[in-house]
């Protein structure tokens, strides 16, 4: 049996690599869907019905071809939100803690005009699923996509246009397991003793520190174009006194030689410069800058960036409308500059991570989240340890939110994992996240990973190569990785524009011993810089805390213990950001689910918000900070803490 089970998973995911190449479900650009006169979109997010495949080789579903038909016919079902991780909804520990394919599908009609109209495209898009997706419609395979945290489609007209009296079905399989050439990483560990595990037993290893949640995380959408598209907007923006400068390029497809018409419209509508072609250059006079929040009395500023490609008469004219913000970064030794003013990173690491629906997008906790930030006084995040929603990127373009964009390069710690087929997976996972966010002026940076072991040898080569394609991907943009290695022995920080650097003294090290902060930060400071000759941000520090829970003196998990430790580092933030330090992300922004271990009591609770966001005693010594750093460092000083 135990046999079976390693073949079925191996072969699986082997068997989706090889078909992955020949459907190229990525070929085109990855606009986020927006409704336009030219273009409608349906939002399927809602109940679906559901089936993990209990089968020992997690098989039956392939082997019965569940998607040939309704899922509801192949066996029982069980309402499934989406977005939502499957894993919290029901009470069964054998669904939170499954691993395999687990089935979705749902049955809907398409409008009889997006059917009747051969000049509409309709794609179908799945905003994320974790980790490895099949999707068919009525049947019909239409896409696969290696990964969760990114978005893919298809053009899946032609095969609902076969149909058209009846209604679509789509279904799709994802599966969460992961391997050593995965993003995550993970590894499948086999039980094979029978005298201490049942037949088939495996467990699902990771080397990351929250819940592997998984699941249709995001919206899936069907949207429509015309035949003539416009496939990718990308713009640069810069700005010489007070004219802004937009170098946009636009490619459509369905067409061989299309005109193409550009219009940049401000906040009130009014037109601010036109162009045509499908590049070109746009000039702003008076031009309102895209500011940070709290570095500018009006931060988020967007334009509109409305572009028409030209197509025959007698053709619908595609109209798409891309938030263009105007700004610029640039870094040096010892600053990180936006617009040409210092810029220093007073904010959080988060996750997309609540009760009940996981890593499910969910807007009554994105906004919460963001009235949060602000309470806070936070002008920025990493999206630790995976790219967020692009509908988070918007929320933190429109309110000046500054984001260090991480890929899910998390959990590399096996020699295995830096391989040539890992590193050919994590350069397509860049392209994904570059293709996909690189028009969001809110992001400032790419981390392409979180504490790989990057002392390792094969290291050294892993991260030249996937810095330089970054590079090469976005030259516009810095590129980080970040690390918790030994300075002198990191074999990927010489290639890095800002070093990112996390470490947890008086926690994971001398427990207990606070007054030893000050001299062992001062220290990692020194030998960075003094190594690297680049500015630094302490990606993550902190304590966990279980809410209230007191002691004074302090003593480790309970608020007063959080408390001093930031007190502690962020005595030496003071001295240091006077020379290099460019900013301080706490570790975390709010609680947050974990695998079960000893070391984690119902999740990680090194939240200055509980999960539920209620703030503990740390939240309050950091909004005092970050009040106070605002009045600082921002360029408009009359802040105050509301
Ligand atoms: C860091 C990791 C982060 C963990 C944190 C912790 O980057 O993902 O959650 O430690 O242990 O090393 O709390």
């Amino acid at each position: 049996m135990a046999v079976c089970a390693k073949w079925a998973l191996a072969a699986f995911l082997c068997a989706a690599a090889t078909v992955r190449g020949a459907w190229g479900a990525l070929s085109g650009g990855m606009l986020y869907p927006r409704e336009s006169p030219s273009r409608e979109v349906k939002d399927l997010s809602g109940l679906w019905s559901f089936r993990a495949d209990f089968s020992p080789g997690r098989n039956a579903g392939f082997e019965k071809s569940w998607f040939s038909g309704r899922l509801s016919e192949t066996g029982p079902v069980i309402d499934m939100p989406v977005p939502a991780s499957f894993n919290d909804i029901t009470q069964e520990a054998q669904l939170r803690d499954f691993i395999g394919w687990v089935w979705y599908d749902r049955e809907l009609w398409v409008p009889g005009r997006w059917l009747s109209d051969e000049g509409l495209r309709i794609v179908l898009r799945v905003g994320s699923a974790h980790y490895y997706s099949i999707v068919w419609v009525n049947g019909a395979k239409v896409m696969e996509h290696e990964g969760g945290h990114l978005p893919f489609e298809a053009d899946v007209g032609n095969v609902l246009r076969k149909n058209p009296s009846q209604p679509c079905r789509i279904t799709i399989a994802v599966n969460n397991t992961l391997t050593l050439q995965t993003l995550p990483p993970g590894s499948i560990q086999h039980m094979d003793d029978p005298t201490m595990y049942p037949p088939g037993y495996f467990v699902q290893n990771i080397n990351f520190d929250f819940f592997n949640y998984a699941g249709i995380h995001r919206p899936v959408l069907l949207y429509t174009t015309p035949n003539v598209y416009i496939d990718d907007i990308a713009v640069q923006t810069s700005f010489a006194d007070n004219i802004g400068i937009i170098v946009y390029q636009v490619s459509v497809a369905g067409s061989s030689e299309p005109a193409v018409q550009v219009t940049l419209t401000d906040k009130d509508g009014r037109c601010a410069a036109t162009s045509g072609g499908s590049s070109g250059t746009l000039r702003v006079t008076d031009v309102n800058l895209w500011w940070p929040y709290l570095m500018h009395e009006n931060p988020g500023y967007l334009y509109s960036l409305e572009v028409r490609p030209q197509a025959a008469a007698s053709r619908p004219t595609d109209l798409y409308a891309l938030p263009v913000g105007v700004r610029t970064v640039r870094v040096t030794d010892t600053r990180f500059f936006i617009n040409n003013k210092p810029f220093y990173f007073h904010g959080v690491n988060k996750h997309e991570d609540y009760d009940i629906r996981g890593k499910g997008l969910d807007w009554p906790l994105v906004v919460k989240d963001f009235n949060l930030l602000k309470w806070l006084g936070a002008n920025s995040f990493r999206t630790s340890h995976y790219p967020y929603a692009e509908e988070i990127l918007q929320m933190c373009d429109r309110h000046g939110i500054v984001v260090i964009d991480e890929c899910p390069g998390v959990g590399i710690k096996d020699i295995r994992s830096f391989g040539n087929a890992s590193l050919a997976h994590h350069l397509v996972v860049m392209e994904e996240l570059v293709r996909r966010d690189k028009n969001h002026p809110s992001v400032v940076m790419w981390s392409v990973a979180n504490e790989p072991a990057s002392e390792m040898p094969p290291a050294g080569r892993y991260f030249k190569e996937l810095i330089s394609h970054t590079k090469a991907l976005d030259p516009h943009r810095p590129v980080t990785f970040v690390s918790n290695s030994n300075f002198n022995r990191d074999l990927g920080a010489p290639y890095v524009d800002v070093i990112c650097v996390n470490s947890y003294f008086s926690w994971y090290r001398d427990p207990g011993h606070v007054e030893v902060i000050p001299i062992q930060l001062k220290t990692q400071f020194e030998n960075w810089h003094g190594k690297y000759q680049r500015p630094i941000i302490q990606s993550e520090y902190g304590a966990d805390v279980v809410s209230g829970l007191h002691s004074d003196p302090p003593m480790m998990f309970t608020e007063e213990y959080q408390e001093v430790v930031l007190q502690n580092y962020h005595k030496v933030f003071d001295q240091k950001r006077k020379e290099y330090v460019v900013g301080e992300l706490i570790w975390n922004f709010a609680d947050f689910m974990t695998a079960q271990g000893t070391l984690r009591v119902v999740g990680n609770k090194k939240g200055i918000f509980t999960r539920q966001r209620q703030p503990k005693s740390g939240a309050f010594i950091l909004r005092d900070r970050y009040w106070r750093l605002a009045n600082e460092t921002g360029s408009f000083q009359c802040f105050v803490a509301t």
